[in-house]
């Protein structure tokens, strides 16, 4: 296929062998992770699997790609402002992997079978891979820019629901309790309006869920460019519409997501902003 290669490997490749080996070993650890430390509170959750994921997935990459540039969520200090500051230490590079190592982090040590991988490649700041793999039920979410994306090699599509009522929409719960009031307020607003809520804890994986058409809708506020990045592409390249809070184009500080089918996405961010969302779209 003809997809930008360095050394006769291509990014994708090589983003897929890193989430297929990263995730392979996550699984095996699943309710057998021996550390259990908290960041930023007592919600702000890693193990060590989380660090040695990331290990994993950041040696073979940069085996392959030693130029590039690399930033992963373990690698970064907690809190909100770190983040920012990582992020825009590198947002420019040329090429800039980012990675989430385990998404879904609370899940992973409560047992709870649902969390992912989540890998991006961007070129001068735009997405131009994204991988998210669910080690659980070994399903692989691959995005390339301008060529598709494919779930278990098919090519997916959003899913075509035009109206709010007819909508399956997910949300993530916010760690932050600054952020939690709003998402509160929100999820008020928006559910009386459509078919109903879920909430699985990846935001990557609803993501994914989104371009696969098995959700119309997700948003959720407080998140990063590892959380998001992946997620965007597959979205984007399944025909579906990535945004913030106030409905402006998806980049790589966006922290304060809505993603849809496209088809609902002006309703559910007029719902979204009249709720309350967070005050500051990137903050
Ligand atoms: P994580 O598991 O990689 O940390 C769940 O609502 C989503 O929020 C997950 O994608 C999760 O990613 C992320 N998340 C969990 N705790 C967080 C925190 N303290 N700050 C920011 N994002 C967080
Ligand atoms: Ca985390
Ligand atoms: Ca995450
Ligand atoms: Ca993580």
């Amino acid at each position: 296929r003809d997809v930008p290669a360095i050394g006769g490997k291509s990014f994708t490749a090589v983003a897929i062998n890193s989430a297929a080996k990263a995730g392979e070993w996550i699984k095996t650890k699943l309710g057998k992770h021996t550390t259990l430390n908290l960041k930023y509170s007592a919600q702000d959750l890693v193990t060590e699997v989380d660090k040695g994921a990331e290990t994993m997935i950041r040696n073979l990459i940069m085996t392959h790609f030693p130029h590039h540039s690399f930033l992963g969520e373990e690698g970064v200090q907690p809190g909100p402002e770190a983040s920012e500051r990582a992020l825009s230490n590198v947002q420019d590079e040329e090429y800039l992997w980012i990675v989430d190592p385990v998404d879904g982090t609370t899940n992973f040590v409560h047992g709870f079978p649902f969390f992912s991988v989540s890998i991006a490649l961007a070129h001068k700041g735009e997405v131009i891979v994204g991988i998210v793999y669910d080690p659980m039920r070994d399903e692989l979410f691959v995005a390339e820019k301008g060529k598709g994306a494919y779930v278990h090699g098919q090519r997916m599509s959003v899913s075509e629901e035009a109206d709010l009522r007819e909508s399956l929409v997910a949300t993530g719960f916010p760690a932050d309790p600054l952020m939690l009031q709003p998402n509160l307020q929100q999820l008020q607003a928006i559910a009386p309006q459509v078919r109903n809520i879920r909430s699985g804890g990846s935001a990557a994986l609803h993501m994914a869920y989104v371009a696969a058409g098995r959700l119309s809708g997700f948003w959720e506020q407080g998140l990063n460019a590892w959380d998001l990045a992946a997620g965007y592409l597959l979205i984007k390249e399944s025909g579906g519409r990535v945004s913030d809070m106030a409905g402006e184009p998806y980049h790589l500080g966006v922290r304060h997501v809505a993603a849809t089918n496209g088809r609902i996405h002006d309703s559910f961010v007029d719902e979204l902003k009249k709720a309350g969302a967070a005050s500051r779209t990137e903050g």
